[in-house]
């Protein structure tokens, strides 16, 4: 046997984590379910399960505003959650990390916020042509309202970033470069410390959509240097409607709220308000509560198993995954970069994705066809969707070899 290097973090007993989680164990048109799907939605863990149960059969109160106890108790779980999101992204300080329904608010409201703020004609926003329509659209809106120009670092044709080009696009006007940490429709690990490195070179801010990256790599938003990181609770085994923002604390500061509201204010006037320093400046409103409370719970598991863990874990399984689905026949991967993790796209000849999909649903595996909400990507590659597995630290190689099996009954029907 060989022995394992000192440094290689000790394997996930998955058998034991699949029985944390009750949605996984179904049967699906009389077939065991496989979900492959993750890349939408992780499924949730039953520690994160039981966080929202005692909060609504316990502690349900609103938080921030009653000295009883259970507003007091709301309280404590709901600001407690803020440091499990500073420990989960190596954040500085837990100030820097604002509740938000999930990545789509996250960067509207960096986009409707600091925008306005620090953009004007001329100037120049940059993101790729991987991203997610969540990190396109509210450019295009900023840079419609305030005249700036939105330019596009290009991919090549495994679907990686022109790296070459990337340095040009990113010129001395550019204010701000949007980039997935990892592409939702490929799969592709972007190479975010590089681009930090040529935007903070042009005296630009870098954005980073963690919404792929952060169920399946460990983030450290200081090593990664970027300014701004945004990512979904309901990918990282939490609730939905609930997500973070980390922002720079000095750029937080100098950041107009964006909704106004309860809560965000310091003192009201009826001509005239102040208000409260970052977070709460951009957290109006009663918020997610229970999702907050569940988003801890969420990381506080991932973080108990290790993302340095699951991330190797995943790698092995995607490797497996990758080397098996190469002996299907007729099938096309879209998206072969070297960089990866957990997304496997394609396409099956003479057929449409979502006959795929359908057929692979009726032996109980759940795949996700479409365009994915990345129609540039799928512009690029000339088509109008794909079907996509993707992949989760609880899936297995039994999974992986019942998908395949499931593949083969489905091309022999097409
Ligand atoms: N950015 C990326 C890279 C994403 O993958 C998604 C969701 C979002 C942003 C938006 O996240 P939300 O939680 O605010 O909706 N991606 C997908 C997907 O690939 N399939 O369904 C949702």
């Amino acid at each position: 046997m060989t022995a394992m290097p000192t440094d290689a973090p000790s394997p996930l007993d998955v058998e034991a984590i699949r029985a944390d989680f009750p949605c996984l164990h179904q049967q699906v048109h009389g077939k065991p379910l496989v979900y492959l799907d993750n890349a939408a939605s992780s499924q949730t863990p039953q520690a994160v399960l039981d966080a929202l149960t005692h909060y609504y059969t316990h502690d349900r109160a609103n938080v921030h505003r009653g000295v009883h106890e259970l507003s007091q108790r709301a309280s404590a779980a709901y600001d407690g959650a803020r440091s499990r999101i500073q420990a989960f992204l190596n954040a500085e300080r837990e100030e820097e990390c604002v509740y938000v329904r999930g990545t789509t608010e996250a960067i509207n409201l960096v986009a409707q916020s600091w925008g306005p703020a620090n953009v004007g004609p001329g100037d120049e926003i940059v993101i790729t042509q991987l991203e997610h329509h969540a990190n396109i659209v509210p450019w295009q809106l900023l840079c419609q309202r305030t005249g700036a120009t939105l330019r596009h670092i290009p991919i090549d044709a495994a679907g990686a970033l022109r790296m070459d080009v990337a340095a040009e696009v990113i010129g001395p006007r550019c204010k701000l470069v949007a980039v997935a940490h990892v592409s939702n429709a490929l799969g592709t690990i972007n190479p975010v410390a590089e681009i930090v490195r040529l935007a903070h070179a042009q005296g630009a801010l870098v954005l980073v959509d963690g919404a792929q990256a952060t169920p399946h790599l460990p983030v450290d938003v200081q090593a990664l240097g970027c300014d701004f990181y945004a990512f979904s609770g309901h990918k990282v085994c939490g609730p939905t409607g609930i997500g973070a923002l980390w922002g720079r604390h000095h750029l937080l500061e100098a950041m107009p709220p964006w909704q106004g509201g309860g809560d965000m204010i310091s003192e009201v006037r009826l001509d005239v308000s102040t208000y409260q320093p970052p977070p709460l400046r951009f957290e109006a409103g009663t918020h997610h509560i229970a999702g907050v409370i569940g988003l801890g719970a969420a990381l506080d598991y991932l973080m108990d198993l290790g993302m340095d863990r699951i991330a190797a874990y995943e790698h092995d399984l995607f490797t497996y995954a990758t080397a098996r689905l190469a002996t299907v026949e007729r099938i096309r991967p879209v998206g072969t970069a070297a960089h990866k993790a957990g997304v496997f796209s394609f396409l099956v000849d003479g057929a449409h994705p979502t006959d795929v999909g359908t057929l692979l649903d009726s032996q109980g595996i759940a795949v996700r066809t479409g365009h994915h909400c990345a129609q540039p990507v799928m512009t690029f590659y000339g088509v109008s969707a794909t079907a996509r597995a993707s992949f989760a630290f609880y899936n297995t190689r039994d999974e992986v070899d019942r998908f395949v099996e499931a593949l083969h009954k489905v091309l022999s029907w097409l």
